[in-house]
């Protein structure tokens, strides 16, 4: 199985650690086609590919061959808003995870969709029980 995992780059990279973790807990059971997004040496700031045409181009290209797709979307980010979308529209299997924290919410696009399936969690334990029983349905 090939998992797409989503978090944010230029978004801001505060749960980069965090998207380190569930990468490595994803590994467990699935090949993970973007590991880089949970690498820390890779700061908003910085640069993986020629341009950004490249850099969508292969995402999207992954995101095809993907089964299905993990996104931690508790920082805002515009590009896994946008994977998320396009996810949507390749009918894959889309997992949401949001941590509750500093009384932020999610957005509407993402809580009211009814086609992604949304975990709310608080310790790495319960995003793992719901990436656990995420895989198993898929
Ligand atoms: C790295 C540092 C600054 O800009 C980059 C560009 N490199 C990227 N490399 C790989 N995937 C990327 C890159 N930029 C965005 N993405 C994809 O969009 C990842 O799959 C993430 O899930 C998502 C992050 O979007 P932003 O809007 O937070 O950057």
């Amino acid at each position: 199985m090939k998992i797409y995992f989503a978090g944010s780059i230029r978004g801001g990279r505060q749960d980069a650690k965090l998207y380190e973790q569930l990468i490595d807990y994803l590994k467990a059971f699935a090949e993970v086609l973007t590991e880089h997004v949970g690498d820390a040496a890779l700061t908003s700031a910085g640069d993986d590919g020629p341009d950004d045409q490249f850099i969508h181009d292969r995402d999207l290209d992954w995101l095809k061959e993907a089964d299905a797709v993990v996104a931690e979307v508790t920082t805002v980010s515009m590009g896994v808003g946008y994977e998320i979308g396009r996810a949507v529209e390749m009918k894959k299997p889309v997992l949401c995870l949001f941590r509750n924290a500093n009384n932020k919410r999610l957005s509407a696009m993402i809580s009211g969709c009814n086609e992604l399936e949304v975990i709310y969690y608080t310790g790495f334990n319960e995003a793992k029980d719901a990436i656990k029983n995420f895989l198993k349905k898929h």
